[in-house]
């Protein structure tokens, strides 16, 4: 793990960056046509940047191209998380079913192309699904192909950010919800923001509802360090798109040729962390705001928390649930769980 961390920080540089980073910075403004970030947005991105050490949230990793770019990252041999998860519903599809019950307000929480839901409409049958992405355009055009493969699932799929606390529009139906969260998404909050999310979906729960939830479990850091660093460089450039996202979002002048993809376990915290590494000292400017980086200096881009079961009860009951069943593939590096609130 050490080592991951020291190849991020000293890795020579290649000449052609070393040019890029002599060359005087071309401003990189709003490209024609493409949405700019809220008040909100900027203001986030803002904090981010300015902050002592620099990051800037995951979810800005998903424009169109980026969600197109995790999508090929599940197809990657080293990205085991997907194809995992996949296997434990293929397996124990049935099982889950059974668990959760048919006729449900399925609603899908980042649910990219909604191929996970989708795959399990014939088991679960749900009366509605109720996707949100924050990549909208994305998802709209995910819905628009699906609904027409299943009439009969009535589909309003929702372009919000939910990690910002949301209210569900009255149409969602209140009886039988159940949230399905899969990928393990939930381990790109800390635990403390990832509680907070969970007791906003209890909230949003009556005693009838439930969770459907993906974890990735921890596992050999080699396999953790793999998965995160391809070698075809997809998750790079999955990483490296945030910022072309920011360049839009808050007209910042980030020229890509100047940064490194970095990723590596942390063993003790127990999560993966991705950065971006400046590779020359370079002054970034954006609406309202300038930050000089120095050579080696990280963004912070993205953690992926990993569990154990354990842990992850206790994640479970600090936000008012309670597992019912976990199900997981053979080599233990992957679990599906279904559970409900716990009735106060
Ligand atoms: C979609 C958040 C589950 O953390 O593994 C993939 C995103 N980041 N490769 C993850 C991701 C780098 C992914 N999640």
């Amino acid at each position: 793990m050490m080592q991951m961390t020291e190849s991020c920080s000293t890795r020579p540089m290649a000449s052609t960056v070393d040019s890029v980073c002599s060359t005087p910075q071309l401003a990189r403004c709003n490209e024609p046509g493409t949405a700019q970030g809220s008040p909100a947005v900027l203001a986030e991105i803002s904090a981010g940047l300015l902050a002592r050490r620099s990051h800037i949230s995951p979810k800005y990793l998903y424009d169109t191209l980026g969600s197109r770019l995790f999508e090929a990252i599940c197809e990657l041999d080293e990205y085991y998380p997907t194809r995992t998860e996949a296997s434990i519903f293929a397996s124990h599809g049935e099982a889950i079913a059974a668990c959760v019950g048919q006729g449900a307000s399925l609603i899908d929480l980042g649910a990219g192309n909604c191929a996970k839901a989708a795959s399990l409409f014939p088991l679960l049958r749900p009366q509605q699904y109720v996707p949100l992405d924050i990549s909208a355009e994305f998802l709209a055009a995910a819905v628009a192909g699906l609904q027409q493969r299943f009439p009969a699932i009535a589909m309003t799929p929702l372009g919000v950010d939910f990690s910002a606390g949301f209210q569900l529009p009255e149409h969602v139906s209140k009886r039988r919800r159940v949230f399905f969260y899969p990928g393990s998404s939930i381990g790109n909050f800390s635990p403390p923001q990832a509680v907070a999310l969970l007791r906003n979906l209890r909230d949003n729960l009556d005693a009838d509802g439930g969770l459907l939830i993906g974890i990735d479990l921890v596992k050999q850091s080699s396999v953790l360090d793999a998965a995160y660093n391809d070698e075809l460089g997809v998750t790079a450039a999955f990483n490296l798109n945030l910022l072309r996202h920011v360049n839009r979002l808050a007209g910042a002048n980030f020229d890509l040729r100047q940064w490194q993809h970095c990723a590596y376990f942390d063993e003790a915290a127990g999560r993966i962390e991705m950065h971006l590494q400046a590779q020359c000292d370079l002054t970034l400017r954006w609406q309202g705001g300038v930050r000089q980086f120095s050579r080696g200096e990280r963004i912070h881009t993205e953690d992926s928390y990993k569990y154990t079961r354990s842990g992850f009860n206790q994640l479970l009951a600090s936000a008012g649930f309670e597992a019912v069943q976990y199900w997981t593939d053979p080599a233990n590096w992957f679990a599906v769980l279904y559970a409900r609130a716990v009735t106060r």
